[in-house]
């Protein structure tokens, strides 16, 4: 472990730009149209109205060492592929003991999580909203509102990132537009 220097990052809560981000992350329909419910809908936008940036990471770089304690922003634009809204890829955390902190900075979504052993959670954030996900769930975000959803994120540097296991078998809940509303319900291809 060793020292460093402390520092601050000014945040926009409307658009969650960093004034010196140490890497962005953007997540494009291509990158994820298998992870939506409707992939055929997904594929259908790709070819109708090509490539669409779903959401984006900015983040602070840290050494990856216990201890550290990274922190970003993500940004998910409004927007639907089929019924589902646009959403994260979601992931578990490769050391399952380590849990994270959501702060709703702007906009209205949904955080959705799952355990290993079939419980799920879905919670509703907005701008001040705190969200805990603790240990072993799996968490994805959704914006359900007209506008960007951004939240900050905290976690500890030793946590990891797992996606295989969403890619491979995906949430149990999914968030829909249902009459007009979010709506959550149960995902048909997991039984
Ligand atoms: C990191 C934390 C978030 C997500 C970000 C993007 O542990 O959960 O910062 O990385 O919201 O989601 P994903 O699923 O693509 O990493
Ligand atoms: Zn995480």
């Amino acid at each position: 472990m060793r020292y460093m220097n402390p520092f601050v990052t000014e945040v926009d809560f409307a658009s969650g730009e960093l004034s010196a981000p140490g890497y962005v992350i953007q997540r494009k329909l291509s990158d994820m149209a298998s992870m939506y419910a409707d992939e055929a809908a997904a594929r259908r936008t790709l070819a109708d109205e090509g490539d669409r940036l779903i959401y984006e990471v900015q983040g602070v770089e840290l050494p990856d060492e216990e201890g550290q304690i990274p922190h970003c922003t993500t940004r998910i634009l409004p927007g639907r592929i089929g019924d589902e809204y646009h959403m994260t890829k979601g992931h578990y955390h490769a050391r399952r003991e380590q849990g994270e902190v959501y702060f709703g900075l702007s906009g209205r979504g949904c955080l959705v999580m799952q355990t290993e052993t079939g419980e799920t959670s879905v919670v509703q954030m907005v701008a001040g909203s705190a969200a805990y996900v603790p240990p072993f769930w799996a968490h994805r975000t959704v914006n359900v509102g007209d506008e960007d959803f951004v939240f900050f994120s905290v976690w500890e540097a030793r946590a990891g990132h797992d996606y295989g296991t969403i890619e491979r078998d995906g949430f149990r809940k999914l968030v829909l537009m249902r009459d007009g509303q979010p709506t959550v319900v149960d995902n048909p291809r997991i039984s």
